[in-house]
Order: C-alpha cells, then structure tokens, then sequence
C-alpha cells in the first residue's frame, strides 16, 4: 500500500511537473526574491493579482534598467509558453521600437551564451493590465532561459505581474496548437492503394499537390522533392494511403533539408512532415501528428517516429509541408512500415 502511494505521488509529480510555472516568484508576492538586479521595487498598490507587482521607474536619464531570472529548460521541452500581465504608465520618446517596457525571454546554452532573444511584451506609452502571451519552440541547444523585465533606455514606469513560463511537451504544444492544414475541399480524391515512391525515383507518380523534383540536391539517387514558396501560404505534396485491418503501429521516416526558410506567424509555420490518421474522407480519426520539423538552413536530416494507429483509422496522409512560411523544402527516402 505504501508503495502504491509512492508511486502514485511520483506519477502525479511527473504530470504536474510539465504545467508548472518555470520562473519563481513571478507574482512578486515574495517581494524581490529570486530576481536579480534593483531596478525594480515593490509596488503594493498597483498589481493585477495578490499582494504586489513589481514596478520599473525612471525619470530621467533613459538608461537600460531590468531585472532578470534565469531558469533551467526541463527534458523533452518543445515549446515554451510565456505570460506576464503588464501595466504602463508615460513611457515617452526614444527613436528604436525596442525603447520601450519590455519581458524579453533570452534562449542560452549551458555556458549562458544568447542562442534566440523574443520579446514577450512590448509596451509604450500609458495602458492599463493588459495581458501579453506567447509561445516559443525551444531551438536547439538552449538549455536555459534568461527573462528579463526591463525599461529599455527610455523614461516612464513599467509594472509586471504574474511572469509564466510552461514548458510544453511535443505533445502538449500540438494539443494546443493544432496544425491547420489545407482545407478539405481542396484535396484532391484518395485512392485506395499502399504507400510508393517515396524516394522521389518516379519523379511525382503516386503524390498529389505543388511540389517540383530536384535533381541537382538530394539526399539518395537521382531525385528529390522541393517545394518552395516566396510567400506564407500553405504549400505541400500529399499522399493517401490505406491501412491494413490488424495494423496496430505505423512507422514512418524520412529525410528534410531546410534551405532559408523564415518560420511565419506562428510557431509551427515551417518545413514540416505530418501524418494524418483518416476514417474516412471526411473524418479525422486524431488530431495531425508531427514526424518533423525544419527551419532555416539545415542539412540533410532524418527523421523518424512510430505511432499507434488510433481507432478507427482506415487510411493515413502523409503530408511534407511549406507551412504558412517562405524558402524551400527538400525531402526524400520516406519510408513506411506498417506492423501488427
Ligand atoms: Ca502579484
Ligand atoms: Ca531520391
């Protein structure tokens, strides 16, 4: 029985882990603890929840001043989703948009060397609480996360409250924000058949939608696939394929080269390669589920992933994707295995 609770409480632990607030203290209701720097005091009178904020001021001068926590990015963090609630009050002036209150989220890697800087809130002039709310896919490396609240070289009083930081599982991001892909009535009509050339050898034979073949890169022998787009719209090539009764797991894999592309407006707009389980051709049987993404310039990469085929499924698509983002995305030797 006592082992049963124990392991009870770790598995409760591991789940409320993952939706945890990563930034201590960030309701100020423990004054300054675990914030570093003193430009910031106390503000018992002008908060958005609890017993306090914290307030930035300055009068004269217009120099930098923050304060700043760095945090520990947990295991297998994909995304992180940051919140604050931000209050302004005559933040005048200053030639740069950057001259401004500001909640900056700086990714580093273990040494503390910058990786990717994102301002969270950006804020002039005088507005009341306003919630400022924003989710960044962890890039590569970082191992940890430098947020700073400051008054960026320019005069005024800048309030904040309630500084969030959730790390999101692959999982728990997809569950949030869910890929919207093409709509249905612009697919073209699946037919029954197994899945082929995914080596791109038969240049487009068996795929459907704007893809073109490159013979010049490419990761295995004559060809490969590129789609590329100047423009953020959805872009992709797509194949439908039947799954056979008994089919319990399907494994799929394959290779993506990114080349300049500029991820869009949101998180997920990039070079992608997604699979969607169908019951039929209307119906999803799950949400869609990411193999792998690609931005910027990569090399050749493989990619990877088994999924359970969830009830109900009769046919799967597999998509590689320009989505909503520009540049160009290669992909070859996709591979499928369907097993029992
Ligand atoms: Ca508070
Ligand atoms: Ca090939």
């Amino acid at each position: 029985m006592k082992q049963l609770f124990f392991f009870s409480l770790l598995f409760f632990c591991a789940i409320s882990d993952a939706q945890t607030n990563l930034i201590k203290n960030g309701g100020f209701e423990s004054e300054t603890l675990n914030w570093t720097g003193d430009a910031a005091t106390i503000s018992p009178y002008d908060k958005k929840t609890g017993k306090n904020s914290a307030v930035i001021n300055q009068f004269t001068g217009a120099e930098w001043k923050a304060i700043d926590q760095i945090v520990n990015i947990p295991k297998n963090t994909y995304a992180v989703e940051f919140s604050v609630w931000v209050k302004a009050d005559q933040i005048e002036g200053g030639k740069e948009a950057y001259n401004a209150g500001l909640m900056i989220a700086e990714f580093t890697n273990s040494g503390g060397k910058k990786i990717v800087s994102e301002n969270i809130a950006q804020v002039k002039g005088t507005i009341v609480w306003t919630n400022y709310k924003k989710t960044v896919l962890v890039p590569e490396k970082a191992q940890k996360i430098r947020i700073m609240l400051a008054l960026a070289q320019i005069n005024g009083s800048v309030f904040f409250d309630d500084v969030n930081a959730t790390a999101l599982s692959e999982e728990e991001y997809f569950k949030l924000n869910p890929i919207t892909t093409v709509p249905e009535g612009q697919k073209t009509i699946s037919t029954s058949k197994p899945f082929s050339n995914g080596n791109f050898e038969e240049n487009l034979n068996s795929w459907n939608g704007n893809g073109t073949i490159s013979t010049t890169d490419k990761k295995d022998g004559n060809a490969a696939v590129e789609i590329s787009s100047k423009i953020a719209e959805w872009k992709a090539i797509d194949q439908v394929s039947d799954i056979n009764k008994g089919n319990k797991t399907i494994e799929i894999s394959g290779w993506l080269k990114a080349k300049d592309i500029q991820q869009g407006k949101d998180p997920w707009n990039n070079g992608m390669f997604i699979i969607e389980f169908k019951k039929d051709e209307n119906t999803k049987a799950s949400e869609d589920q990411v193999i792998g993404t690609v931005t910027g310039n990569t090399d050749w990469t493989l990619f990877k992933k088994t999924f359970q085929i969830p009830e109900g499924a009769k046919q799967y698509r597999i998509m590689v994707a320009m989505s909503v983002c520009t540049g160009t995305l290669l992909a070859d030797n996709i591979e499928v295995k369907l097993s029992n």
